[in-house]
């Protein structure tokens, strides 16, 4: 019975053609040189996929022989380092962590070659070679990866809740760590290495001064210590305050020597346990986390103190750019706007080990947002990604939704200043959507979020739909009938979603607190900038909110052509619509119909196609397994509901505000 416990790393029989393609290439498993922990991990891996793949592993040789399955690196083989070999010419293009896989002959052999510059290399090696073995493809490849730091951030709390969590308990079991470790770490690691994810924050951005005592290095380091093989650091979310509120310091004032001096022994503690410690996430003066304004002092002087005491030890600070103030927040002001206006002026005060990590979007990981102004406006400053992989507005797990597509949109887009957002990151982060659910991501759909984000941070230049593709095989075999509709289903889910929530630009319309279902109506929060009311401003004449010059001027912090684009109405991007305009309910749409009407359509769309997705996902009935089958049917059920409560109580909602007749055949409730 399928669980998904397995993941996309299910290795299950392959058909016998496939059989044959995969026994041709490894007839036998040649490590050149001697095992590492990293290779340990590489070849246990191989033994595991061919057992399930093939029935049974091959031997493992010292000789290389014919059909050997060769992994090597050019300190592991003399072949590879000699400068006259092409494949040593096309693996110093690769770095670190790249690998290919070759048919080619060595030592008068014809052998598979998996090489690397270095034993990680041949770690991702391995699993790409996996992978194609799954799909029975068995291309050659050569890949490295296009960002450095590839991340996942948990939101995970030491009592083992999830913020935002929809997957069960944490995964970190702090109370059993550090003695008691879960086969599942070692599960978790092999997971993330087959994406090739390099590094895991494991606790939540809100964090507690706890983390950072003696025990909890303790448990952290027993975590480090299972996924070091798999070329996966550990960091640490610090809280800014830790050491005052640990009464070891008078203050937390960035600036007061006690505080550096405390958080230099800090650094020099958890290295000494963590040698490879990645460094610290932070999250700063933004909703109620203490930061560096407190002291009145900047966000810059806040990271770089900070950076100073993790720099002797190669660490990095990741600070956080999501940052709004309740100060100030009443109609007239737009929270949108406050990130880039706290950030970009100090752009080029950041010590060189300070990241600065931006959301997608400059509210907060709606369905649909345009991308964060910060990228491209801060040349002089390493960016990283934060994207969302937890749904947090988009359905929990309940609903199916394929981020691939929604990551894709905002790494494609181009910020006018000579580059895609892609371009202009150093790093991509990923709040992670895994739990202790059976199935991690608490829906067989979920992990295809996992997945997508993986391979988007390995390439940003990769296409949602590829990813789509690979993700169905693996997930639900090989056979075309099942993975061209998966994929369809995948394609269309996540605009399905803005389609039934939040279409033509409107944004945070999510219940209070939980963000799951409409409450557009809500007007009464202590802060306006919760309000839904403050995001979509409809009133008896129209709905938006204008961001051009004559309302918020948010448009200001984008690249001068995009902002002039957007200025005007049918200029702008139909689905972006009403993020930058406030227009009347009568204002014509390009396909003829008043933006009343367009609305509606847009509502009524997104129930069609979620029932549409019900249908393509009962029609797969004879080919998928009962147990994953019926657990996704319940939900697409489920999803059906929610679909139409969010056209219902939107549409009720808009109609009681503008007064406009509802369309014919729809009645007002009673
Ligand atoms: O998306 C919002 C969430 C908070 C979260 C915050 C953040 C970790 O509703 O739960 O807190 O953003 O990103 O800091």
């Amino acid at each position: 019975d399928e669980d998904g416990y397995d993941l996309w790393l299910r290795y299950r029989p392959l058909e016998r053609a496939s059989q044959q393609r995969v026994q041709a290439q490894a007839r036998s498993i040649v490590l050149a040189g001697a095992s590492s922990p990293t290779t340990d991990a590489a070849l246990a891996e191989l033994d595991k996929g061919l057992s399930g793949t093939m029935g049974r592993a091959p031997a493992h040789t010292a000789r290389i022989g014919d059909g050997a399955l060769l992994l090597a690196t050019p300190a592991r083989l003399p072949a590879l380092a000699d400068t006259a070999s092409p494949l040593r010419t096309e693996l110093a293009t690769l770095g670190d962590e790249g690998y290919l896989l070759r048919q080619t002959r060595m030592q008068g052999h014809q052998v598979t070659l998996i090489a690397a510059n270095t034993d990680i290399g041949l770690l991702y090696g391995a699993f790409a070679w996996l992978r194609e073995a799954a799909i029975g493809n068995m291309r050659a490849a050569s890949s490295a990866p296009k960002l450095q730091l590839r991340l996942l951030n948990h939101w995970d709390n030491l009592d083992r809740t999830v913020e935002r969590g929809y997957a069960g308990q944490s995964i970190w079991d702090w109370w059993a760590l550090p003695d008691i470790k879960d086969q599942r770490y070692t599960d978790y690691a092999r997971a993330n290495a087959s994406l090739g994810i390099n590094g895991t924050v494991l606790n939540n951005v809100n964090s507690k001064p706890e983390i950072l005592t003696a025990p909890f290095i303790a448990k952290a380091a027993a975590v480090a210590d299972i996924l070091r093989p798999y070329g996966i650091k550990v960091y640490l979310s610090a809280r800014f305050s830790t050491p005052l509120e640990l009464h070891e310091t008078s203050t937390a004032d960035p600036l007061a020597p006690e505080v550096q001096q405390w958080w230099n022994k800090k650094a020099d503690e958890i290295y000494k346990s963590i040698p490879d410690f990645g460094g610290f996430l932070v999250k700063a003066n933004s909703e109620g986390q203490p930061g560096p304004q407190d002291y009145h002092r900047t966000h810059a002087d806040g990271a770089n103190m900070l950076a100073a005491a993790v720099a002797p030890h190669k660490g990095i600070v990741m600070w956080r750019a999501f940052v709004y103030a309740p100060k100030g927040a009443h109609l007239a002001d737009d929270r949108a706007k406050q990130a880039y206006e706290e950030f970009k002026p100090l752009d080029g005060t950041f010590a060189a080990n300070v990241l600065v990590q931006v959301k997608n979007g400059a509210i907060d990981f709606q369905p649909r947002e345009p991308f964060h102004p910060l990228f491209g406006a801060m040349p002089k400053t390493p960016l990283m990604m934060e994207f969302q992989i937890t749904k947090e507005y988009l359905g929990y797990s309940t609903d199916l939704a394929y981020l691939g597509t929604l990551f894709e949109e905002t790494l494609d887009s181009d910020t006018r200043t000579g580059k895609t957002v892609a371009q202009t990151l150093s790093g991509m982060a990923g709040v992670a959507n895994i739990g202790s659910d059976r199935n991690w991501a608490g829906s067989h759909f979920d992990q295809a979020n996992w997945y997508a984000f993986g391979k988007l941070a390995w390439n940003p230049q990769a296409t949602a739909s590829d990813i789509a593709i690979e993700w169905a095989a693996l997930t639900f075999g090989p056979d075309q009938r099942v993975t061209t509709p998966v994929t369809e289903m995948l394609m269309m889910s996540r605009e399905t979603v803005v389609n039934y929530m939040t279409p033509l630009g409107l944004h945070h319309m999510m219940g209070t607190s939980h963000h799951f279902g409409p409450a557009p109506w809500v007007d009464n929060l202590e802060r306006p900038d919760w309000n839904p009311v403050y995001y979509h401003r409809a009133d008896r004449n129209g709905i938006g909110f204008n961001r051009t010059a004559i309302g918020s001027n948010a448009l200001e912090q984008y690249a001068p052509e995009i902002a002039r684009q957007y200025a005007d109405p049918h200029t702008t991007p139909q689905q972006l619509l009403l993020w930058f305009h406030h227009l009347p309910w009568d204002y014509a749409m390009p396909s003829g119909r008043t933006l009343w009407a367009e609305l509606l359509a847009r509502y009524d769309k997104g129930v069609a196609d979620t029932k549409l997705l019900h249908a393509r996902w009962t029609a797969l009935k004879p080919f998928i397994d009962t147990r994953r089958y019926t657990e996704v049917e319940q939900r697409l059920v489920r999803q059906t509901q929610n679909a139409i409560l969010w056209r219902d109580a939107c549409i009720a909602y808009f109609q009681s505000v503008s007064g406009l007749p509802l369309p014919p055949g729809v009645q007002a409730p009673a």
